[in-house]
């Protein structure tokens, strides 16, 4: 069993430290330390997102991008306290650390996958990043690696109305996995069901500017046109996450038994 303790000390260095993650010209850190889950690579999930209803057949599985994948490593990256209430004030367009977040921050999310793939070459195995593979890509704005639904299975957390990842640390932050050929010990998932971390509050609903979201859940199709606006706008940028900020999943997982405690 390879140590993953070792792992996610390196990785909390790594996030820690490093110059890119810093907002430009405002001297705060874009992301804080990641929660991160291990996902065996034959977990039967992986085969159930290929359903129509849950993900797509196009959907890979670990085996499917690297024959001898064990396990997934998958983490949350979570915008800091600043990033996030920066993007909480107002409820029409994206604050610069947001669009920041978004743009450089996904940047710094890639250079978290590669370090953490140099990390399972030195432990003697063997990594490969979906995200930077060239086989990635989508269809009809369906990924064939879907990050959150790696997460879900990886133990992380859950979806919430607003379609978003929540986990322990909220909703606002990124996502990213690596597949390895290491046998690290997985991650148990605490919950059962796909929206237990939200507590179906609404706040989401009213937070976002094109109403894409509401009581059923969200349509994806609004909230792309809007992020199309926002690119008008903020070019090279873009970005919202207004249904991620000032509401009760944006720093914990309102859901989950005993969040009140939760990350503020
Ligand atoms: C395409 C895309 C979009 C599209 C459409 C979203 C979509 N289709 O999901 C658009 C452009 C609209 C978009 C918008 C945004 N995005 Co986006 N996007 C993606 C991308 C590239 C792929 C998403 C995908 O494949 N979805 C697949 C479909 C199937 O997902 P779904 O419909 O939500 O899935 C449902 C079903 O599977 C259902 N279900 C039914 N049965 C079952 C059974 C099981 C077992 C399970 C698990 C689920 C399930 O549950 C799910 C939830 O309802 C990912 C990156 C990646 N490669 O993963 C980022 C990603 C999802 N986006 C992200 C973000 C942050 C955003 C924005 C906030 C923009 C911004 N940064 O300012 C917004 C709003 C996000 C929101 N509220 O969800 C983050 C999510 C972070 C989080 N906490 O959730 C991701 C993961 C990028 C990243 N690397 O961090 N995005
Ligand atoms: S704002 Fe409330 S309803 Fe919306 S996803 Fe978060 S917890 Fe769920
Ligand atoms: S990211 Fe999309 S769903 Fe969320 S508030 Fe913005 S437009 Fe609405």
């Amino acid at each position: 069993m390879s140590n993953m303790e070792d792992l996610i000390i390196s990785v909390n260095g790594f996030v820690e430290n490093h110059p890119l993650n810093q907002v430009e010209g405002v001297a705060i850190k874009i992301f804080d330390s990641p929660i991160i889950g291990i996902a065996n690579a034959g977990d039967p999930l992986f085969d159930q997102l290929k359903e129509e209803t849950v993900s797509g057949p196009h959907h890979m599985t670990p085996k499917e991008w690297f024959p001898e994948a064990k396990t997934v490593i998958s983490y949350f990256l979570p915008f800091t306290n600043e990033v996030r209430k920066s993007n909480g004030v107002g409820s029409e367009y994206p604050s610069y650390e947001w669009l920041y977040g978004r743009i450089e921050g996904e940047r710094f999310n890639r250079e978290v996958m590669k370090f953490i793939a140099e990390k399972v070459i030195e432990m003697g195995g063997c990594a490969l990043i979906p995200a930077e593979d060239s086989r990635i890509s989508s269809i009809n704005n369906r990924s064939n690696w879907s990050e959150r639904h790696i997460a879900y299975i990886a133990g992380i957390g859950t979806f919430g109305l607003s379609k978003s990842l929540i986990t322990e640390k909220g909703s606002a932050g990124r996502v990213g996995s690596v597949i390895t050929n290491l046998s690290y010990q997985t991650t148990d998932r605490t919950y059962q069901e796909i929206y237990e971390y939200c507590n179906h509050c609404g706040a989401c609903i009213h937070r976002c500017p094109v109403s894409a979201i509401n009581q059923e859940g969200k349509k994806h199709e609004p909230c792309d046109a809007f992020l199309s606006l926002t690119k008008e706008k903020f070019a090279p940028r873009y970005g919202c996450g207004k249904c991620q900020t000032a509401v009760p999943c944006e720093g914990r997982a309102p859901g989950k038994k005993g969040a009140e405690i939760g990350y503020l």
